[in-house]
């Protein structure tokens, strides 16, 4: 029987009357894929049901942050606590300690950390204080790297901006990305020549140690020490926006899994348990001139908010406690990644697969892809094709070739079986 979506549909058109295409972010809109999206109603584990009691197995999480599934008992039990006390003061509590302790503890190059609401206003806020710190103006990005929508950052960026094949974004005046420079990612001499035209000038470089929203896109062997080096030689800022690889990859992220120290670090989704939460965080010496105790000003009437702390808190104490997770994850995300490509190849259809730990994406190309260019050679319909059959059988993907998907601690071996059974059928589809 195929599902219905009745309901969801009814939710969309209504939704529709209000909203800019229905939703709050443009990637939740299904538009690159050809369908309307499921509204979501409930949570649990590995699972999510819409609002027609369609239940499907989730590989979005939210888009990064349920690391250990929906409704985990540590974080409702911690955010029960929190809620009985209030919602927000806008004055600093305990739990911001709490949490920045655990923080710091997992990012050695971190002596101190500022919180925010979310990993747009991280990145930004990162950029400023690079910028503060060297008082130079440019900086650098990657083709395909996304770190929200701050009016800089919008070059040649990745997520909803690339699956909506939007270059950039109408509103932003050309003088406010004059210094910004977007680079091919994983090209070691695009990097070498900008920092020779621009020697002295370059604030930063901000990068996706292992890049999410070009679908996962791992880093080149070599390519991180050579970010390093670099910006070190010529007093650059070495930002790793890590708001998605931070406590997935590995408890320090991607710093600790390729054992590289970038000087800022940028984080969100894991760290607010599922709650609006983002910070930045580096060595006192850059980070005292955040205000009140230097001249870099920012702030935010909900930061450091005490429900997203509570929720961040019981979540990352629970991965500190339970180190095993991240081998769990990686290996049933191999499982589920070799599954379904070798499934693809029993169907014929070429894909490469890429994946960092529980991070990854299939691509509808049989070229490997190591940078937006290589990405942007995917079969776009293809993968819709192949997205919606997914759908119809319960597997829940990111609705975006250009997305990377997440496997969460809920997950089981039979969620992984049903999973590649349902790509089997689904590649049939996709083919035709
Ligand atoms: N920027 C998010 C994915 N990379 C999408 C967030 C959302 O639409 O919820």
């Amino acid at each position: 029987m195929p599902r219905k979506f009745d309901e969801s549909r009814k939710l969309q058109k209504r939704a529709e009357q209000m909203m800019p295409g229905g939703v709050s972010s443009p990637a939740r809109a299904f538009r690159a894929v050809g369908c309307d999206p499921p509204f979501i109603v409930r949570g649990h584990g590995s699972h999510v049901w819409d609002a027609d009691g369609n239940d499907y197995i989730d590989y979005i999480g939210s888009w990064g942050p349920l690391i250990l599934g929906h409704a985990p008992p540590v974080v409702i039990e911690a955010l029960g606590v929190a809620l009985r006390n209030g919602t927000s003061f806008g004055a600093s509590t305990p739990a911001e300690a709490d949490l920045a302790e655990v923080v710091l503890s997992a990012f050695p190059h971190m002596q101190k950390v500022r919180f925010v609401s979310s990993g747009t206003e991280a990145t930004m806020s990162a950029i400023r204080l690079a910028r503060a710190y060297t008082k130079r103006k440019y900086i650098v990005k990657f083709e395909g790297c996304y770190h929200g929508h701050a009016d800089a950052l919008l070059v040649k960026a990745g997520s909803g901006v690339a699956t909506l094949g939007i270059p950039g974004s109408a509103g932003v005046p050309e003088e406010f990305t004059q210094f910004t420079l977007a680079l091919p990612f994983n090209d070691t001499n695009a990097i070498e020549q900008s920092f020779n035209k621009f020697s002295n000038q370059i604030a930063c470089v901000i990068v996706e140690p292992v890049v999410g929203n070009m679908g996962c896109v791992p880093p080149a062997r070599g390519y991180l020490e050579a970010l390093r080096t670099i910006t070190k030689h010529d007093k650059a800022v070495l930002i790793f926006d890590e708001v998605m690889t931070g406590f997935r990859l590995a408890f320090g992220g991607a710093q600790e899994l390729y054992k590289i120290q970038p000087d800022l670090t940028t984080l969100g989704k894991i760290i607010g348990g599922g709650l609006p939460v983002g910070a930045y965080g580096g060595p006192s010496e850059i980070m005292d001139l955040v205000a009140p105790l230097g001249p870099m000003y920012q702030a935010g009437t909900l930061s450091g908010n005490p429900l997203a702390m509570a929720a961040g808190y019981a979540q990352l104490r629970y991965l500190r406690d339970h180190d095993e997770i991240y081998a769990k994850l990686d290996k049933l995300s191999e499982e589920l990644v070799t599954g379904v490509a070798a499934a693809a190849e029993e169907a014929e259809l070429s894909l490469t697969h890429n994946r960092v730990g529980s991070m990854f994406t299939w691509f509808f190309t049989p070229e490997p892809v190591t940078s937006w260019d290589s990405a942007a050679k995917s079969d776009t319909k293809a993968f819709a094709r192949f997205f919606r059959a997914m759908l119809e059988n319960g597997i829940y993907l990111p609705p975006s070739q250009f997305e990377a998907a997440f496997l969460s601690a809920a997950h089981s071996g039979k969620d992984i079986q049903q999973t590649i059974t349902a790509a089997k059928q689904a590649f049939v589809l996709a083919h035709a």
